[in-house]
Parts: structure tokens; C-alpha cells; sequence
């Protein structure tokens, strides 16, 4: 059956981030998806100048009372970036009150990166985020997220995988959930490590890393893992996908010279993800 799931993310008009291409690739899993903006701008933040920013505080009560009135139900709620602790409260409100047993909650805490908070966030923040990531199935920080919410000293880079290891393990609260790590640096390439709640085990993936700043790449990394999450697929096939997948995006992208602060080229390859998203659902269906 088509699950529903419920995107709650920030909307750029320009640069393909956050919601706008984690939308195309849910769809591309067969998903039906809702979208919910936090916040809305003309264009990511990451150096193009003049960018309209409106919080979506407001829109965001209009929708979630419509949504109630109808009585809508999510079978997953995907998070991304958050304005406010009070933009979360909204979430976990109409979470609580329309979930049922088997409702799943996927959370990339947005926070900070590099060994920094965001501008605008603060620890009473962090405790938010938090609580929600205690109420989730799937939690996907990076490296400088993952300290945050394990309550250590926040910092770029992990010394080792050891390290990255524990800090997974710890994260995954007594082995009760599945925590992904993403791009953490380690000596020239990135490690992806996770633990997978559904088959019980520590792994880890290597990805080369390209020397530019592509935006919304973790964005589209999330929105793959997310989709094979909901259709049950084991992170091991998932996060493999998601790398192979966003590598030949990415190549694409610096191949035809695009000028990357308007964003990742994708679209040549969304057939490529239905079919093997399709691969990997025949393979694991329940
Ligand atoms: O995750 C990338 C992203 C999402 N949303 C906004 C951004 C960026 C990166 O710059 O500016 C608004």
C-alpha cells in the first residue's frame, strides 16, 4: 500500500535544497507526500546575495488545524531545518495527537556543522531537538550534531572510527533506534556510519569527497535514506544507494560546468533512483 508521509522542512525558491529536491526524491520512492514549510526563502543562504527569509510560524498553525479538521494521518513524519523550539512543540503536538502504532518519525536535527551551532540556535535549542530525536525511529546527524546530542564537546572532525563508533552506539539509546552519521571527515574521505536498529548491526561507508560545496546534498541524502527506511530496506543498501547515486549527481553537476550555487543537477538521474529504489522494495517487502 502507498504509504503517506508528511515532509517538514525549509523552502527555497532557488538553489534546490532542503524541500524542494527531498520532495522529487520521495516521490521518486512512490511516497505521497505532504509538505509543510518552516520557513521560506528566495533562495538558500550559501552565498547568493539579498535572500528573501519569511518564518512560516503562522502558515504552519493554518495548516496543521486544516490538517486536523480533515483528520489527515502521516505514516512518517520526515523533519529537517526548524526556526524555533516552538515550530518543534507544533510537531510533536500534532504527531501525538493523530499518530497511531506504527506512525515512524525520521529526524536530521539541523543544527549546527564544523563545530558549530547555526547563528540563531542555543542550547535550550539543542535540548528541543533533542526531545525530539527521543521520540524518533531514525535520527541522522552529522558528526558536529551527534556530539551536540550526546552532550559532548561539539567538534568538526572524528579522530577515529572507533570514535564515530561509540558516538553512534551512544546515540542509538541502548541500541532502541537507527542512527545514521553522515559525512564525517576522516583523513581525505567520508565516513557514513550507522546502526541499524532492524538487523541489530554497526557499520560504516566510505564516500570520495569532491573539493566543492555543493548545497542540499544532505538533504537528498536524507530524503533517500528516509524512503528506503519507511519501505523497511536495511541502512546497509540504503546508505550504498544514496552514495553511489548523489557521487554520480554531483560528477554530473562539475562535468557540465553548472554554476553549483544554483544547485545539484539531478534530474537525468531520477530514473535511475526509481528503479533501483524499486529493486531494493521487491527485495525487502515484508
Ligand atoms: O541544507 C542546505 C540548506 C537548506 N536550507 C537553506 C540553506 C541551506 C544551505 O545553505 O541555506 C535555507
Amino acid at each position: 500500500m502507498q504509504k503517506k508521509a508528511l515532509l517538514i522542512n525549509d523552502l527555497s525558491g532557488i538553489g534546490k535544497v532542503a524541500m524542494s529536491p527531498m520532495n522529487s526524491i520521495l516521490n521518486c520512492g512512490g511516497l505521497d507526500v505532504s509538505l509543510l514549510p518552516t520557513c521560506i526563502l528566495s533562495s538558500h543562504t550559501g552565498g547568493l546575495k539579498g535572500v528573501h527569509i519569511n518564518d512560516y510560524s503562522d502558515g504552519m498553525d493554518g495548516f496543521l488545524s486544516q490538517w486536523k479538521e480533515l483528520g489527515i494521518k502521516f505514516d512518517a513524519f520526515i523533519t529537517g531545518y526548524f526556526r524555533s523550539e516552538k515550530q518543534i512543540d507544533k510537531i510533536l503536538d500534532f504527531k501525538t495527537s493523530t499518530q497511531t502504532k506504527e506512525t515512524i518519525l525520521i529526524v536530521d536535527p539541523v543544527m549546527a556543522d564544523g563545530g558549530k551551532l547555526y547563528s540563531g540556535f542555543t542550547l535550550e535549542y539543542v535540548q528541543k531537538i533533542n526531545t525530539l530525536c527521543n521520540e524518533a525511529e531514525l535520527i541522522l546527524p552529522n558528526f558536529t550534531e551527534a556530539c551536540l546530542l550526546s552532550g559532548r564537546p561539539y567538534i568538526e572532525e572524528a579522530a577515529n572510527i572507533e570514535e564515530i563508533k561509540e558516538l553512534t552506539l551512544a546515540l542509538s539509546e541502548g541500541l532502541k533506534k537507527s542512527v545514521i552519521i553522515t559525512g564525517t571527515k576522516l583523513k581525505d574521505e567520508l565516513i557514513i556510519a550507522y546502526f541499524d536498529k532492524k538487523t541489530n548491526k554497526f557499520g560504516y561507508q566510505t564516500s570520495q569527497k569532491l573539493p566543492y560545496n555543493f548545497f542540499g546534498t544532505g538533504d537528498m541524502f536524507t530524503a533517500i535514506i528516509s524512503t528506503c527506511f519507511i519501505y523497511n530496506i536495511d541502512l546497509e543498501k540504503s546508505v550504498k544507494l544514496a552514495n553511489d547515486w548523489l557521487l554520480k549527481c554531483l560528477k554530473h553537476t562539475i562535468d557540465i560546468k553548472k554554476d553549483i550555487r544554483y544547485g545539484i543537477c539531478f534530474e537525468p538521474f531520477l530514473k535511475d533512483l526509481i528503479e533501483a529504489i524499486e529493486i531494493l522494495k521487491s527485495k525487502s517487502a515484508r
